[in-house]
């Protein structure tokens, strides 16, 4: 759990990246519909929560600087009970106001009046322009008169680079349901019929154990489906003789876990499927292993994709010299994505890669990055060994960098293949 006074600490952070006499006003997430009636389940704008804390629909943080100091209002829904009998409790403003440490809190029917009132004498507004918000761009109108419009998100995104003990503690926490969701899949993978069994039993793990849900939509893709990499029909056969990748990690309490393991259907791996496997393996813990603070992540990037074409070679998959297959493109056909992102409150955390001037930042201690090397062998590609045609491979960690080293948070999830095969 995140205290009260780790967000107002955050307040303070955000509040001295900001010019003076400005106002910062950010929104709720908006509850989606699904269709006519129906709405997907609510989850907090992740900026917004960064900032405060609040989960409910439908209510406002404002944050007004004068000279140094700072002011803070939180807007929040009304007390309704004929609407609170069909939509759930809210918590209201006299509630709000025991629990929340801001200067004021006031109810959503004066946020428009209230709004206009601190607008007046403001030069600068800062608004999070990802949002695309209908609430953003009226903010933006009513705001007009004021010199310079700038969008939050990018200052927010650096505070949520570094994660705090507490943000550790709860990726953790995700970490260990997910670990447990990972290893029922291997040891269930065998009396499975479908992708999406495979997935309901990950998904159960996820919520018996108290997570809000997954952090993303849950990859279950066998064989060759694996070569799709946002692949997530998930309706298709489990075969006895392939393998099948499933990129899935919970949210726990906001935070995110992003965890891939690809296991033999069968329990045991075949021999095209274990050379493979262990060169990627290979490479993952060698990435692992160069992480830590001061490190580029495009250096990172870079060593993955030498190592990954070093290891297609000696397969026989590639053929020629590393420096011009990479430069020619011609890994990038089986390794097309990065080598991981920034995680946190959103699986591909909005932390900023480069600084406003466009500069790469470093890893940093305290972020939270996923090193995920992955090759992709579609089944229709004749120029490599058949036996290795419809096999796509991806092994995902999350890594906490420190000052000299790392942290592999996900460590304990199985990923030997011994170890995926003793279960
Ligand atoms: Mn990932």
């Amino acid at each position: 759990m995140i205290k009260e006074e780790e967000y107002a600490k955050r307040r303070t952070a955000l509040a001295k990246k900001l010019k003076k006499h400005s106002i910062t006003v950010l929104v709720s997430a908006k509850a989606q519909q699904r269709s006519n009636d129906t709405e997907y389940p609510y989850r907090q704008n992740s900026n917004f929560y960064y900032m405060c804390g609040f989960k409910e629909d439908n209510s406002a943080l404002v944050i007004i600087k004068k000279e140094k100091k700072i002011k803070t209002y939180l807007f929040v829904q009304k007390k309704d009970e004929l609407l609170e009998l069909w939509t759930g409790k809210r918590l209201g403003q006299k509630e709000a106001k025991t629990i929340f440490d801001v200067d004021d809190i006031f109810t959503m029917d004066k946020f428009d009046k209230k709004v206009a009132e601190l607008f007046k004498d403001k030069l600068s507004l800062y608004l999070d322009f990802t949002m695309q918000d209908e609430r953003v761009d009226k903010l933006k109108k009513l705001g007009s008169h004021l010199l310079c419009h700038y969008n939050i998100s990018h200052k927010v995104g650096e505070l949520r680079l570094c994660k705090s003990s507490a943000e550790i503690a709860l990726i953790k926490k995700a970490l260990s349901i997910t670990k447990e969701a990972h290893h029922l899949a291997m040891s269930k993978a065998k009396s499975l019929h479908s992708e999406d069994e495979l997935q309901a039993e990950i998904e159960y793990v996820f919520k018996k154990q108290g997570a809000y849900s997954d952090a993303y939509t849950s990859i279950v893709a066998c064989g060759n489906n694996a070569n799709t990499l946002h692949y997530i029909k998930n309706d298709d056969k489990l075969e006895n003789n392939k393998l099948i990748l499933i990129d899935a990690g919970c949210e726990y309490d906001y935070y995110a876990s992003d965890i891939t393991r690809t296991i033999p259907v069968s329990g045991k791996f075949t021999e095209p499927q274990k050379e493979l496997y262990s060169m990627i393996l290979f490479v993952e813990k060698e990435i692992i292993s160069m992480v830590k603070a001061g490190v580029m992540r495009s250096d990172l990037h870079s060593k993955s994709e030498e190592l990954l074409c070093e290891g297609l070679i000696s397969l026989g998959i590639l053929k020629g010299n590393v420096k011009k297959l990479i430069k020619k493109k011609k890994l990038k056909k089986y390794y097309p994505h990065g080598i991981g992102h920034w995680m946190g409150l959103d699986v591909h955390d909005t932390g900023p890669y480069k600084n406003t001037k466009g500069k790469e930042i470093p890893l940093l201690a305290g972020m939270v990055m996923t090193v995920e090397p992955g090759i992709y062998i579609p089944q229709d590609d004749k120029s490599v060994p058949k036996r290795f045609r419809g096999i796509g491979i991806r092994i995902e960690d999350d890594i906490l960098v420190t000052k000299d080293a790392c942290q592999n948070l996900s460590g304990e999830i199985f990923k030997e293949i011994k170890d995926i095969e003793s279960l």
